[in-house]
């Protein structure tokens, strides 16, 4: 069921959930508070980007479970992100792109899990150039009463109860789906509150943007690099963030094709598929978009490491399309 057309432009989030969970006479609320619980993260993140001073701006001398250098923004989102989700008491268990292990919240009987990446495109942040965070909601395999487990984190895309993203841009916006559309809502700080702003949205099915590194051109598959060369001769305007959450959002709203494939320096691609790739997939495929690895569906992947990496092509369906079309020639 989908009441987002049938409530005003302006609602709050928090009202939105609720009148969403009366949709589903016996839920618990407890994803609700989950959601909750990662907007009131939100702001907090939202504040300290803002803020972009000398105890928030720049790397932190350390590196993440993926070799890459950690920002203090980095650490200071996990660490907001986790204490939100930790307090709530809804997740047992969280996988975040800057921790190797599982972290569990000691909210044993909790159902859910979160995978997360809490400030993906951070590399942009001391240049002032959007960032977000991304997430996607599981339930629990297991049963309660213990942490979860490796087999509850490695679900399938298509298992996410919930997924989304929050964009710290020119505004702060928190896109969500929980399978009943998309619905994106705007920060407004001088009143602590997200408004539903961009109501049930969906991608227009085709568009002429399209966004990846160029500079990795002659790395790609080669049915990529056929398609890129058809994306030029169709004069398409190419439009780069190096911000996946950016650069995704704009082409949700406009019409376009994000990709980032294998290439001879990234071989299996560079963006992860728990937290990255599948929770924007979902929010893609309820905006009536497509996303697939090339070759399979994102959603229909099963994962079988924490941090594994994929290739990502999303967007617009009818691009989609011609992409798989260039891919199996
Ligand atoms: P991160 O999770 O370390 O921030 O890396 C992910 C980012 C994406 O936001 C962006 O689309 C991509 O990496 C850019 O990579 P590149 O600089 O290779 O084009
Ligand atoms: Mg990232």
């Amino acid at each position: 069921m989908n009441d987002a057309l049938a409530l005003p432009v302006g609602t709050t989030l928090d009202r939105f959930i609720m009148r969403k969970q009366e949709d589903f006479p016996f839920a618990s609320g407890e994803l609700s508070q989950l959601l909750r619980d990662i907007a009131l993260a939100a702001k907090i993140v939202s504040r300290e980007i803002s803020r972009a001073d000398q105890d928030t701006v720049g790397t932190i001398g350390t590196q993440n479970v993926q070799g890459e250098d950690q920002q203090k923004l980095d650490v200071i989102a996990n660490i907001r992100f986790i204490r939100a989700l930790r307090n709530g008491g809804e997740v047992c268990t969280i996988v975040s792109e800057e921790d190797e292990d599982l972290i569990h919240t000691g909210n044993a009987n909790a159902k859910y899990i979160v995978a997360m990446d809490p400030l993906d495109g951070s590399s942009n942040i001391d240049v002032n150039i959007p960032v977000g965070t991304i997430f996607g909601i599981y339930r629990r395999l297991t049963d309660g009463g213990q942490d979860g487990t490796l087999e509850d984190c490695l679900q399938k895309g298509t298992q996410q109860v919930a997924a989304g993203y929050i964009l710290y841009g020119a505004s702060t916006m928190l896109v969500y789906t929980t399978g009943c559309g998309v619905n994106g809502f705007t920060y407004e700080p001088s009143l602590g509150e997200f408004f539903l702003s961009h109501p049930d949205i969906k991608i227009p099915d085709k568009g002429r943007q399209y966004s990846c590194n160029e500079a990795n051109v002659s790395n790609f598959p080669l049915g990529i690099q056929n398609y890129l060369a058809f994306c030029r001769e169709q004069k398409y305007s190419s439009r780069y963030i190096g911000s996946l959450v950016a650069d995704f959002h704009r082409n949700l709203l406009k019409g376009g094709i994000y990709f980032y494939p294998a290439s001879d320096k990234n071989k299996t691609g560079k963006l992860r598929l728990l937290y990255e790739c599948n929770p924007l997939a979902f929010i893609a495929e309820q905006a009536g978009g497509q996303a697939t690895d090339g070759i399979e569906r994102i959603l229909d992947k099963t994962p079988v490491a924490l941090h594994e990496r994929c290739p990502l092509v999303i967007g617009s369906s009818e691009m989609i399309e011609k992409v798989r079309k260039y891919m199996t020639l």
